[in-house]
């Protein structure tokens, strides 16, 4: 069976996170989304609260589960026998972040990483772009599931940031 991780902090997951666990689906046998923590970004939703939102935004596809996870990406994927890890990539920006982890989690452990490039209408979407339109008044709707836009729109009501 092949197996592969997306990871991701999925604060909160998009539809451009969608797109790339979906395409990874069709490509693996089986597809674990590890919710993890990027200590360059500060956070609006709980860890639990993410986990909640994606396993319900992941509902239709019947390969995928969702866990969350500290500590090395790379450890998590040794732990659950998977030797890919799915990221997606949408510029440049991406790629020059990317690219040296991919590298450091190939030499410390043989755990490879395959990039899906965005699609074309995901290309511009991200959770940090997302937080910052909804909190000045966007409209965000096509970018996120239904449930994600009423939680985040509660979220910035309660004053979160
Ligand atoms: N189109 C395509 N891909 C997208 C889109 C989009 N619109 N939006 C997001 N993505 C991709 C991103 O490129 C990324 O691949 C993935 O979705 C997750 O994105 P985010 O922003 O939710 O998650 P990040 O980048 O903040 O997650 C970082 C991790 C938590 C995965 C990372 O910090 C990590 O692995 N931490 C654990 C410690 C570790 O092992 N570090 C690595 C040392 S080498």
């Amino acid at each position: 069976m092949s197996r592969a991780v997306c990871p991701g902090s999925f604060d909160p997951v998009t539809h451009g996170h969608l797109d790339i666990i979906g395409r990874a689906a069709s490509l693996f046998d089986e597809v674990i989304v590890a919710i993890g923590v990027n200590p360059s970004k500060s956070r609006l939703f709980g860890p639990e609260e993410r986990t909640e939102m994606l396993r319900r935004a992941v509902e239709p596809f019947a390969n995928v589960r969702v866990e969350g996870f500290t500590g090395l990406v790379t450890d998590f994927c040794l732990a659950h026998d998977a030797p890919a890890i799915v990221k997606g990539l949408r510029a440049s920006s991406d790629f020059d972040y990317e690219m040296p982890m991919a590298q450091m989690n190939s030499a410390l452990t043989g755990v490879e990483t395959v990039f899906l490039p965005t699609s074309t209408r995901q290309s511009f979407v991200s959770s940090s772009l997302v937080k910052e339109v909804a909190a000045f008044g966007g409209d965000v709707s096509a970018f996120v599931p239904d449930f994600v836009l009423a939680a985040l729109t509660a979220r910035l009501a309660a004053g979160g940031t």
